[in-house]
């Protein structure tokens, strides 16, 4: 069994649990909690003390969940959430990669007020972060071929729907008022994705 360190509420984990779910590998893959605690020793599996870890069944530990999802589609033959086709494949994991980057800059935002005191916050700092954010919505509403689901659903997709869930879920619905591509995605994801109202974090 591959063992695999996660908290609910991370949009990272949510990517790997959508994924093993999408690829029928759940009976490979066991989700275990790891508690959102620095000095927890499930975390140890990560220099980072960053999850998701995917502890393999010969001990070796994978992170990030970029690598975790290549391993996935490696798992379930290769080419099914990565395509093969270069063209194709470097387009995917750019998308995947500007997902990604919403969600570390939401998930930034959050340790602003979690790790640092109420007088130590920064205007600026959360201002940059937001910024970031904005700019990569706006991009990925007017870009068709991120938003689009033409064919199989791609990593790209998978982390499009875990960073605007995680938007949802963090900082609420403003992102939809003037994107509605960006909501007709998430529509048509969930709709053909199961696993993703499966893994809807309550809080
Ligand atoms: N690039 C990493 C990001 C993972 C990440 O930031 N995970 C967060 C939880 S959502 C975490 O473990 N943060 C703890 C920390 O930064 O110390 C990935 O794709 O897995």
């Amino acid at each position: 069994m591959i063992r695999i360190r996660m908290v609910p509420a991370s949009p990272f984990v949510r990517k790997c649990r959508i994924a093993a779910a999408h690829l029928g590998l759940m009976d490979r893959v066991i989700f275990i909690d790891a508690p959102d605690d620095r000095d927890n020793a499930l975390r140890n599996n990560n220099p980072l003390g960053k999850i998701p870890i995917a502890l393999l069944e010969n001990g070796e530990a994978l992170y990030d969940s970029r690598v975790i999802l290549e391993y996935f589609d490696f798992l379930a033959g290769g080419g099914r959430i990565i395509p093969g086709d270069p063209a194709r494949r470097f387009k995917t994991l750019t998308h995947q990669a500007l997902a990604d980057g919403v969600m570390d800059a939401a998930v930034l935002l959050g340790y602003e007020t979690r790790f640092r005191e109420p007088h130590q916050h920064s205007p600026k700092w959360i201002a940059l972060q937001e910024g970031k954010i904005a700019t990569a919505l706006d991009f990925a509403e007017a870009a068709p071929d991120i938003h689009a689901i033409a064919g199989d659903i791609d990593v790209g997709h998978i982390a499009l729907a875990c960073a605007l869930g995680f938007l949802d879920l963090r900082r609420g619905g403003g992102w939809r008022e003037s994107r509605p591509a960006l909501v007709a995605f998430l529509e048509r994801f969930a709709g053909q994705v199961p696993s993703f109202a499966a893994t809807k974090a309550a809080r």
